[in-house]
């Protein structure tokens, strides 16, 4: 168990206005930033980070999705911080995400679902190394 994970605020969330709205509800729920900027994926970015998913179904529409515009991405810190942030999200599919979580406030589909959350320390270790540089973790 590490206490730090990598989120995403994905194109949807932003081009609909809710960064602020899920910012809030990420402080609001006892995470502190330790890294924090807006920036867009080239679709050759979002190809490099989504790589594990490179023979799926939905590879080309994710990795279009996540380079269409700008994205919010920091990384968080609080105890059992990627299990923690993955319950705060809830289920990738927002029509099973959990009441209040913040897909089911804030996703379109399952695809465009708001935001993004690593799924492992080493995974958190290895975005956050992908999107900050040493300097810029706090
Ligand atoms: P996660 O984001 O909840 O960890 P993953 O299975 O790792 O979900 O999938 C990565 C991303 O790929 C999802 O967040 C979503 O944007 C997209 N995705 C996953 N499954 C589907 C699908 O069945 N159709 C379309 N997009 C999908
Ligand atoms: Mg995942």
């Amino acid at each position: 168990m590490s206490n730090t994970t990598l989120m995403m605020i994905k194109p949807d969330a932003v081009e609909n206005g809710h960064i602020g709205n899920i910012l809030q509800k990420i402080l609001s729920s006892g995470f502190q930033i330790k890294a924090l900027k807006l920036t867009q994926l080239s679709l050759n970015d979002a190809k490099r980070f989504y790589e594990i998913h490179k023979e799926r179904a939905f590879f080309n529409d994710l990795v279009s999705f996540m380079s269409r515009g700008p994205i919010v991405v920091a990384v968080l810190k609080k105890k059992d911080a990627v299990n923690s942030f993955r319950n705060l999200i809830g289920s990738t599919d927002p029509s099973e995400a959990a009441e209040g979580t913040i897909r089911k406030l804030y996703a379109t589909s399952i695809g465009e679902n708001a935001v993004h959350g690593s799924d492992s320390d080493e995974n958190a270790e290895i975005e956050s190394s992908f999107h900050f540089a040493g300097r810029e973790r706090f």
